[in-house]
């Protein structure tokens, strides 16, 4: 028995639709952990995670990198992609080989043949980290869909729709699930509730979020 046990939507087959056109692949890259692993620390060594202050002035919570050709830029400016990195002001590390190949397994899994990112945006939370209902598009073209892979101690996910006032659902995301969102719900509203403690065997006691967006 777990804290999320009796939340409403919890599917469990290995391949759901949770939303229109979003297709939560459970599972799916637990065997390809070793090599994701492993690339993800070759990013962090050359790109730190760190908070993001938002153009509100606050701090997030998440720690935040990025790797392939854009990355995710936060500061009293506003939100942007960009190509470089502005803490190192060099390019951000380039896609790993693994974390391509499995976006690209995964949206054509879900029907969204073909899709070639260019950018990977690395979240981690902690305990008690969260992140608020938000829209993501800032992405030229909304056509493609984001691939989210969740690494490490579980998260509930939280999605409602294009309005920030309407219902919500709430999923349990576990290492090794990956969502693929696209096509009629790729503007819904989403979130991450606070993380709860817990240790995880490969990483501690931490969540880690891999975002795959075709974003230039
Ligand atoms: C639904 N990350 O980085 S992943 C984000 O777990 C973000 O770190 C969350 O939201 C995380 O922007 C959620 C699942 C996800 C990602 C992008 C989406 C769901 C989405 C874009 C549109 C709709
Ligand atoms: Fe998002």
């Amino acid at each position: 028995m777990d804290l999320f046990d009796d939340l409403p939507l919890e599917p469990d087959a290995l391949r759901t639709e949770v939303a229109p056109g979003a297709v939560l692949l459970r599972g799916l890259a637990r065997s390809h952990e070793g090599a994701l692993l492993a690339a993800l620390q070759g990013v962090q060594a050359q790109a730190p995670a760190h908070h993001l202050q938002t153009p509100g002035g606050y701090t997030m919570s998440v720690q935040t990198t990025s790797c392939g050709q854009l990355g995710w830029v936060s500061d009293r400016h506003g939100y942007r992609y960009s190509a470089t990195n502005p803490s190192t002001r060099t390019p951000w590390p380039a896609l790993p080989d693994s974390f391509a190949t499995l976006a690209a397994e995964a949206a054509a899994q879900a029907g969204y043949p073909g899709f070639v990112p260019d950018a990977c945006l690395v979240n981690e939370y902690a305990p008690g980290a969260k992140m608020s209902l938000h829209q993501d598009k800032d992405e030229r073209d909304l056509r493609a869909p984001i691939v989210s892979v969740s690494l490490g101690l579980p998260c509930v996910f939280q999605f409602g729709g294009l309005q920030r006032n309407a219902p919500t659902q709430r999923l349990r995301l576990a290492h090794g699930d990956v969502l693929v969102w696209g096509g009629p719900t790729r503007l819904a509203f989403h979130g991450v509730l606070p993380l709860a403690d817990g240790h995880h065997p490969l990483l501690g006691r931490k969540r880690v979020n891999l975002t795959f967006r075709k974003a230039g």
